[in-house]
């Protein structure tokens, strides 16, 4: 080889600090393509992650490789979402070179700070169920499992959330804007996707029976790859996202007619199958668009897979060894039909067969037991979108039926319940049944929700398959949301126990004994109050609220809905605004409480309560009354990068959900691993953390999953009687309901009142108030006591260790995809 390439190519992989430097000033002007005196924040943002991107191929085509040659077994996580966020910090601190790169930008007169701010955050998700994929990611890199992640490219993420009025009002998230710099597109793997048409019968070469889809219109998908870096930089995975693209770009007889847009429409309308995520997060809305999504990316990467086992197989005997394909919720669930379709169809295997390597291949992960997110499409969509799909779905579930108990003992209401078909009404496709019988593994979130599975939504399937369904509770990856988000409480652990903790998050067990150490409190504090300034310079320029960096920082983050019930935090906090007032001589504890989170844009209701807190925070933040003891603030947009910022800073995790209606929650771990004690419910991981931490680490209240559902039950239970019987929770909602926070409207909030007096108070708000409110004044009461307060803190984030997403997914890849880690031979390179 040319000695002068070999010595740049070294250079262009060098992590020493001249090296970065010159690469950067390389890249700036021959890729970005302008001059330093002309480059703006988002060219050297362009420059850095083109620069950093050098650092991480060499090692990414060595882990491919390793996988190819070795022919190891895969995991492969289908996932309508991945809610990655910004990867430039991550990349760089999990290559171990932030203090190199912060340096080479320096010398060039560049803030680091500046050049992260520049990256858009890569919204491909609505909430946890997407941050979980994500995180997962990150841990099958970092413990060097090979894990694939599978999904699509949207266009457009996640809406822009802005407030006009206190109203959220909707915006599209155009983060391809600038062009994304971390991906690599591949024009030459494409697939066709075909919908619609119909099924022809015809006769195979040996005379039996065999189908083939006919007549239907056909869709590209093609991919394109990013790499996922692993703690250490050895082990780079890939995700690979997949955008739609017409099979014809120009209909020139349309052209020369002079139908110009006609010529463009065919296009324009299979491309929209990537264009944009849906903005749901616990509802189905049944759009024929979202299941060709499904269908689209499925059917894409079970044909990547095949291929790609098909390189070293002639048979399919081998795949459930060779390929784990786990199910993110039933979105992908149709993969389960797609794979039988591919294989007896495609490849000519025998249905008992395909069926036996189908099931041996998938497993299903379930997010929710909430009725109306519980995926079920019409039948006569599926017949027409993928008739040959609706045939197998139909055969699967004959052949299924004839073998359960169910039938044996002519339990016809067992048989409809365990049925792949729902025949209530308009006819539909159960998909999580489907997922489930298609699976060898199913697993819940928390070890609540598993119980929870079992004993409700798949009851009778856990009774046909009793070793079917098990528990993996969710976990979170300390990467980063506590190396890279929380740099002083990062530093300071190490300083105390070394990197360690940083892939092995149980090591965190080592520092419990500081929390009775004054001087470690301190120092604890200190970092805590730099995250406090941060959080509070943030808000102030992003909303103009100015908050006491003093005051308790109350927090709830997450997506807004009825069941994570904000409206019972937004009442306490009227109730807290009354005491004050009633109370002025007394002194009181100042405390901020801070909001964020979307509502779906259709979810009228989740929408109103956004409008509340806002019409709140504006009279409380403007009554000098209060003298700033109380602040209400709702941060605008929240996302992974909002998150960075919050997490650190709070004090109090708001995790009040009506018990039994939280899968798990994530929040929760991000919160409690950065040292904010937990107000919350024995509802979802919950359960887990207050284990974990201990009892007198954490504010428990309110009904339990079981005593929630007997009341509901038992039909008796009247809001009207509770709310009477509670002066301050009827003082707060006269209030809202005589218009003291929408002069402007007073009838506004009618609907939220009548929800909960008339309307029967599903979500069980003021059954659990008055605990609320007590387990509230508990927390504020010990805030004040700063050491006692900063110990419980300490143990909160020194018992986190368990809630590592490194755990979780090591207890996937040993119980579920008996895959193995594998460090990546070094190519030569280096
Ligand atoms: O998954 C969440 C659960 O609510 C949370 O408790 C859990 O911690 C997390 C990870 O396991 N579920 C969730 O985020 N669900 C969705 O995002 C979602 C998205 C789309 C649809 C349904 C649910 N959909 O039907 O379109």
């Amino acid at each position: 080889m040319d000695a002068r390439y070999r010595t740049r190519d070294i250079e262009r992989r060098s992590l020493d600090v001249d090296a970065l430097k010159r690469s950067f000033l390389e890249w700036l002007v021959y890729s970005v393509g302008k001059d330093a005196r002309a480059a703006t924040r988002r060219d050297w943002f362009h420059t850095v992650a083109l620069a950093v991107r050098d650092r991480v191929v060499d090692r990414w085509m060595d882990t491919t490789r390793t996988y190819y040659t070795h022919d190891v077994k895969r995991v492969y996580y289908l996932s309508l979402e991945f809610l990655i966020g910004r990867l430039l910090t991550n990349s760089l601190a999990n290559l171990g070179i932030i203090d190199e790169c912060r340096q080479a930008l320096d010398r060039i007169g560049l803030s680091l700070d500046e050049v992260v701010d520049a990256e858009p955050d890569a919204a491909l998700g609505n909430g946890g169920l997407g941050r979980l994929a994500a995180c997962f990611l990150d841990s099958m890199a970092s413990r060097n499992l090979p894990g694939y992640g599978y999904g699509i490219r949207y266009e457009f993420g996640l809406f822009e959330q802005r407030f006009e009025h206190g109203w959220q009002v909707e915006y599209p998230e155009q983060w391809l804007q600038f062009g994304n710099p971390w991906e690599f597109a591949r024009p030459e793997v494409l697939y066709p996707v075909q919908f619609y048409g119909r099924v022809e019968e015809f006769r195979d070469s040996v005379g039996e029976r065999a189908y083939r889809w006919v007549d239907s219109e056909r869709v590209l998908a093609m991919a394109y790859d990013t790499p996922v870096v692993g703690f250490g930089g050895k082990t780079i995975n890939t995700l690979r996202l997949w955008a739609a693209r017409a099979t014809r770009d120009f209909n020139f007889g349309h052209f020369n007619e002079g139908a110009y847009m006609k010529a463009v429409e065919q296009k324009i309308l299979s491309e929209n199958l990537s264009r944009v995520l849906y903005p749901n997060d616990a509802t189905e809305t049944g759009k024929e668009l979202r299941f060709k999504q499904e269908y689209f990316f499925t059917s894409a990467s079970l044909q990547d897979i095949l291929r790609r086992y098909l390189q070293h197989h002639s048979d399919f005997d081998q795949l459930p060894n060779k390929a784990a394909i786990q199910l993110n919720d039933t979105h992908p669930a149709i993969g389960i039909a797609e794979m039988m379709r591919l294989l007896v169809d495609q490849h000519a295997v025998k249905w008992d067969k395909a069926w036996e390597i189908t099931q041996g291949c998938f497993s299903y992960t379930n997010h929710t037991l909430l009725p109306e997110a519980l995926e079920a499409w019409p039948v006569r969509l599926l017949e027409r979108v993928l008739p040959r799909h609706m045939q197998i779905i139909y055969e699967i579930n004959a052949k299924f039926l004839n073998r359960s108990s169910a039938r044996a003992a002519h339990d016809n209401a067992r048989l409809s319940h365990l049925s792949l078909i729902d025949e209530r009404g308009d006819r539909r496709v159960r998909m999580g049944n489907l997922a489930f019988i298609g699976s060898h593994k199913v697993n819940g979130v928390s070890a609540l929700h598993t119980e929870l599975m079992k004993q409700t939504v798949f009851a009778d399937f856990h009774a046909e398959f009793p070793d079917r369904i098990v528990n993996k509770t969710n976990g979170i990856t300390p990467r980063r949301w506590l190396h890279q988000a929380n740099r002083p409480l990062s530093d300071l652990i190490t300083s105390r126990i070394g990197e360690g903790w940083i892939h092995d998050l149980s090591a965190l067990d080592a520092l419990k004994p500081k929390a009775d150490d004054v001087v470690f409190r301190e120092e604890f504090r200190r970092a805590k109050r730099k995250n406090k300034k941060r959080l509070a310079a943030y808000l102030a320029r992003q909303t103009g609220v100015e908050i006491n960096v003093d005051s308790l920082f109350d927090v709830q983050v997450k997506r807004i809905h009825e069941y994570k019930r904000q409206l019972m935090n937004i009442l306490q906090t009227i109730a807290l605004y009354n005491d004050m007032r009633d109370s002025p001589t007394v002194t009181w504890t100042p405390v901020t409480k801070i909001f964020a989170g979307k509502a779906a844009p259709a979810y009228h209701m989740a929408k109103l309560i956004i409008k509340l807190i806002n019409d709140v925070g504006k009279v409380v933040n403007h009554d000098p009354s209060v003298h700033d003891n109380l602040k209400v603030v709702f941060l605008p947009n929240y996302n992974v990068t909002a998150a960075e910022i919050i997490m650190p800073a709070a004090d109090l995790s708001e995790q009040i959900s009506t018990a039994g209606m939280e899968a798990s929650g994530t929040g929760n771990m991000k919160l409690a691993l950065n040292g904010a004690l937990t107000i919350g419910t024995l509802d979802g991981a919950n359960v887990e953390i207050k284990d974990a931490v201990g009892d007198d680490n954490i504010f428990i209240f309110g009904l339990t999953a079981e005593e929630a559902n007997s009341l509901r039950q038992g039909g008796a239970y009247n809001p009207r009687d509770v709310i009477g019987a509670n002066p301050a929770l009827k003082r707060a909602l006269d209030m809202i309901s005589t218009g003291v926070f929408s002069p402007d409207d007073p009838s506004r909030y009618h609907p939220i009142l009548q929800s909960l007096i008339d309307g029967g108070d599903h979500f069980l708000v003021t059954a659990d108030f008055e605990d609320y409110c007590t387990a509230h004044d508990d927390a504020v009461a010990l805030y004040r006591d700063t050491e006692e307060w900063t110990r419980k803190a300490i143990l909160n984030t020194t018992s986190m260790g368990w809630f590592s997403s490194d755990r979780t997914v090591g207890e996937y890849a040993d119980e579920i995809w008996g895959v193995k880690p594998i460090i990546p031979d070094e190519g030569d390179h280096r």
